[in-house]
C-alpha cells in the first residue's frame, strides 16, 4: 500500500498569494503529519506566467521544498494559460532529500522502493521496472491546438476525447500486469470529465470535454487523481476511485463546498481517499433584484457571523439612481468582514422602437402608428406633415409666429405696433430681398 497526498489547482500569484500560501502551507504540514509516501500534484500549481522574482514563485518553491523534504514529488503540467510549457520545470531543479519530478509529457513513471523516480522512455513501460513501489500513468493538459493542427479545427473537441480514450484503454495492460504484481497503479491527469459539476455548480454536459468516467476507468488505474475542475469530486466503480482533489484554496465568490486536498490510501487491489479541509477564506453573498436595503443588511449582519469573511454585496439600479446608494453605510455594516466588494449593476434606460412602423409606405401612415404605439394625438402632427408638404418655409413660419402671438394674448393693434418698433430690425428684414436679388 501507498499513501499519498493529492494537491490540485494551487494557483499561485500575487493576486491570490495570501489565500492560496495559507491553504497550501496547511495542507503540506497536514501531509507531512499523515507521514505520506508521496505527494502529487495534479496541475495549475501557478495561475499564470510568473516572473521568477515573483514571490508567488518563491512561496510556491518554499512548498514544494519542505514536502521534497519529507517524500517524492510529481508535479502534472495543467491548463497552459495557468502554467505556460515550462513553467514547471524550475521546480524539478528543487533540491532536497526526495527528487521533485515533472510530468509535462504522456508517461508512465516508477517510484521505487528507495523513493527515486524511474521514467518511461516513450508513452508507456514494456515491463514494470523491478523495484516499482508504485507505477504512475501521467496524461497532462492535451495541448488542444495541435490536435486540430493534425485532424481540423471542428473535428479537434471530439477527437481529443476520442484520442485520450484510446491513449488510456493503451495503459490497462501494463496497469493489469502490475495489479497482478500487487504494485498500486495510480492515474494522474488534468482535464474535464463528462457530468462532473463545478465549483460554482455548473454540470458540464458538453462534447467536447477531454475525458469521461468510463475512458478513465478504462486505463486500468486502481486511483486516478484529477485535476482542473476546483471543486472536490469523486467516482467509484469496482475498488477503482477516480476523484479530483478541487483547489487548495478559495478563488472566487460563489464557490461552493469546502477547499482542501486529499490523503490516499492505495493498494494493487484497493483504493480511498480522506477529504482534509483547509482554512479557505469564507465567501459571503448577498443579492437584491433592485436597490440594496440597509435594513435587509443590518438584520444580515445580526443574524451571521462576518468576521473575516469576503463579503459580495449585489444589487440592480435604474441609470438615474446611482448616486442614491449610500456606499459607506453597506461598509459600515459589514465593518468586521476582511473585504466588501459592492457591485452595483446599472440597469440602462430602455427605449422601445415603434414595432411595425417601417411597414407603412407613407409618412402620415408612419406618424399615425407612432402616434397610437406613444398614445399621442396624430391630428396636430399630421396637420404639420400636410403643411411641410403643401406650402413654402416663409408662409409657414409666418403662421407660426402669427399663432405665438396670439398664445401670447396679445391683441391685432399691439401686434402690429410690435412689427414696427424696432425700426433697425425692420429695414433688415426688408433689405434681403434685395441682397438676394442684387447679383
Ligand atoms: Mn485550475
Amino acid at each position: 500500500m501507498i499513501r499519498l497526498a493529492h494537491f490540485s489547482d494551487l494557483h499561485y500569484a500575487g493576486a491570490t498569494l495570501t489565500e492560496v500560501d495559507r491553504c497550501f502551507s496547511f495542507a503540506v504540514d497536514a501531509a507531512i503529519a499523515r507521514g505520506v509516501d508521496c505527494a502529487v500534484i495534479s496541475g495549475d500549481s501557478t495561475d499564470h506566467a510568473l516572473e521568477v522574482h515573483a514571490p508567488a514563485v518563491a512561496a510556491l518553491a518554499r512548498n514544494v521544498r519542505r514536502l521534497a523534504d519529507h517524500c517524492p514529488v510529481l508535479m502534472l503540467h495543467g491548463t497552459f494559460s495557468h502554467e505556460p510549457p515550462g513553467a514547471l520545470n524550475v521546480f524539478g531543479l528543487l533540491g532536497g532529500r526526495f527528487r521533485v519530478h515533472v510530468a509535462d509529457r504522456l508517461q508512465q513513471i516508477a517510484l521505487t522502493d528507495v523513493g527515486l523516480w524511474v521514467p518511461s522512455e516513450g508513452w508507456r513501460f514494456e515491463q514494470i521496472p523491478q523495484d516499482a513501489r508504485a507505477l504512475f500513468s501521467c496524461v497532462p493538459t492535451v495541448n488542444k491546438a495541435i490536435v486540430a493542427a493534425a485532424v481540423g479545427v471542428t473535428e479537434a473537441a471530439a477527437a481529443v476525447g476520442e484520442q485520450l480514450t484510446a491513449l488510456l484503454r493503451g495503459y490497462a495492460p501494463i496497469n493489469e500486469t502490475a495489479r497482478a504484481a500487487g504494485v498500486p497503479t495510480i492515474g494522474v491527469s488534468h482535464g474535464t470529465v463528462y457530468g462532473c459539476v463545478t465549483e460554482h455548480g455548473v454540470p458540464m454536459a458538453g462534447f467536447d470535454h477531454e475525458f469521461t468516467t468510463g475512458s478513465l476507468f478504462g486505463a486500468g488505474a486502481q486511483a486516478f487523481l484529477l485535476g482542473h475542475i476546483h471543486r472536490h469530486q469523486s467516482w467509484a466503480q469496482a475498488g477503482r476511485v477516480i476523484a479530483y482533489a478541487g483547489s487548495i484554496g478559495r478563488l472566487h465568490y460563489g464557490e461552493e463546498g469546502d477547499k482542501g486536498f486529499l490523503v490516499w490510501d492505495v493498494a494493487a487491489a484497493s483504493a480511498r481517499f480522506e477529504v482534509i479541509a483547509t482554512p479557505a477564506r469564507r465567501t459571503v453573498e448577498i443579492s437584491f433584484d433592485g436597490m440594496p436595503k440597509l435594513d435587509e443588511l443590518r438584520n444580515f449582519a445580526r443574524a451571521n457571523d462576518v468576521t473575516g469573511a469576503f463579503v459580495r454585496v449585489r444589487w440592480m439600479m435604474p441609470e438615474e439612481a446611482r448616486h442614491e446608494v449610500d456606499r459607506l453605510a453597506i461598509q459600515a455594516i459589514f465593518g468586521a468582514a476582511a473585504e466588501v466588494k459592492l457591485e452595483g449593476r446599472v440597469v440602462p434606460a430602455v427605449r422601445t422602437r415603434a414595432a411595425g412602423i417601417s411597414e407603412q409606405a407613407s409618412l402620415a401612415a408612419k406618424i399615425a402608428v407612432w402616434a397610437r404605439l406613444t398614445e399621442a394625438r396624430p391630428e396636430p402632427l399630421l396637420g404639420c406633415l400636410e403643411a411641410l408638404q403643401t406650402r413654402a418655409p416663409e408662409e409657414i413660419a409666418a403662421k407660426i409666429m402669427e399663432r405665438a402671438i396670439e398664445a401670447q394674448g396679445a391683441i391685432p393693434a399691439a401686434a402690429e405696433a410690435d412689427s414696427g418698433a424696432p425700426a433697425e430690425t425692420n429695414s433688415d428684414v426688408e433689405a434681403l430681398p434685395i441682397l438676394v436679388e442684387a447679383p
